[in-house]
């Protein structure tokens, strides 16, 4: 989609457009659409960026909880978004050994008895054996520290979903 007719979509338009670049928060898009209009993705993105920044730590904390584990339930009984599948599958969790999955499965749910929100990354930034390096050891990580970087990989999720949804290029002179 060419920005321009970004900056043209009705408020539903966009909320279904962009509802899930931040995975199951279109409260996200929702809010940015006031910010309209847009220079270029990159102050999409910053607005995003922004409105998630000015969360309280509880409303950051929900972010990270709306994420689906990695080569979790969800993969297995298909109930993962597509963007998600999408992700998963190009670093190969759905098609993990037996004792991939099984280590994995512990990683998650350690993390989540650790930290009590689930381990997010950027999965299309890693490959698998980074994953699990990162799933360990980000453990050893302070709670607020943890939270943040899981923010962080959210930010990195959501910007590449952006730029598959709005030319990378694309600039209008406001
Ligand atoms: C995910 C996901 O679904 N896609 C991605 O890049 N990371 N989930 C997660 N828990 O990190």
């Amino acid at each position: 989609m060419e920005l321009s007719r970004v900056n043209q979509l009705s408020y539903e338009d966009f909320v279904s457009t962009f509802g899930n670049v931040v995975e199951k928060c279109p409260i996200v898009a929702a809010a940015v659409w006031a910010r309209r209009p847009f220079g270029s993705v990159d102050a999409l993105e910053d607005a995003i960026s922004d409105f998630i920044d000015a969360l309280p730590e509880s409303g950051r904390e929900g972010i990270l909880r709306c994420h689906p584990d990695l080569a979790g339930r969800d993969l297995r009984v298909g109930t993962l978004t597509q963007e998600s599948l999408k992700e998963q599958a190009n670093v190969g969790l759905d098609a993990l050994t037996s004792e991939e999955a099984t280590s994995m499965a512990r990683l998650n749910e350690d993390y989540k008895a650790h930290f009590g929100f689930p381990f997010v990354i950027c999965a299309r930034m890693n490959d698998k054996p980074n994953i699990f390096r990162q799933m360990r050891a980000r453990m050893a990580n302070e709670r607020a520290a943890e939270r943040e970087r899981g923010i962080e990989e959210v930010k990195k999720i959501c910007r590449l979903r952006l730029r598959d949804l709005v030319h990378a290029d694309a600039r209008v002179t406001l």
